[in-house]
């Protein structure tokens, strides 16, 4: 069984086997906690960024998928670097961000990590409301069939810290 918790506090400062990158399709970095985890991480990440560009994804990363790199300096073994959706009001884009969570997890399955930590992926520049944004992460991450022994959503302040919190309870 997976222990899911919630904590408040900046991602790239966790100790855990995988960090999970909430990015854009570029892979070549941004703002948020893409820019974050880049400038902690250091460049072996745009790096390893980039060769996937070159290779994979020549097209970019498209939503809802994900994709690990080294994690440079952080206290991690990988980044997995997943594109949300942008929050849409005329359209349902929310199997799009389930698909980041249960992507996630499926990179870190095969990676044999055993600890993620998770954002809340589209929240911010991708303005999806974290309210929805809990309740589709909470239940994705329930729902996984996974070997990951331990997911941490790593909330940034304290009223997203609360709604991930109250999705647990
Ligand atoms: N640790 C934990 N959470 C953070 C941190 C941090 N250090 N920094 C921000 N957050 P966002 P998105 C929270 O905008 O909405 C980038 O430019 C933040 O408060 O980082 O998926 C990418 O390159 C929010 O709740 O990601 C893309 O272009 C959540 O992380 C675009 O933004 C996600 O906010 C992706 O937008």
């Amino acid at each position: 069984m997976t222990i899911i918790e919630a904590v408040q506090g900046d991602i790239t400062h966790e100790s855990v086997d995988a960090i999970v990158n909430a990015a854009n399709s570029s892979l070549l970095g941004g703002g948020g906690v893409d820019g974050a985890i880049h400038r902690r991480g250091g460049p072996a990440i745009l790096e390893e960024c980039r060769k996937l560009r070159a290779s994979r994804y020549g097209k970019g990363l498209p939503t809802g998928q994900a994709v690990a790199t080294t994690a440079g300096d952080l206290d991690a073994r990988w980044v997995i670097h997943t594109v949300g959706p942008v929050h849409s009001t005329t359209e349902d884009r929310s199997h799009l961000l389930a698909s980041c969570y249960r992507e996630s997890l499926r990179v870190a399955g095969e990676l044999g990590a055993r600890t993620v930590a998770f954002p809340a992926v589209s929240t911010g520049v991708y303005g999806w409301p974290m309210d929805d944004g809990a309740r589709i992460a909470v239940e994705t991450v329930r729902a996984a069939d996974t070997a990951v022994e331990r997911v941490r959503f790593v909330l940034f302040d304290r009223q997203a810290y609360e709604v991930f919190a109250a999705r647990l309870r």
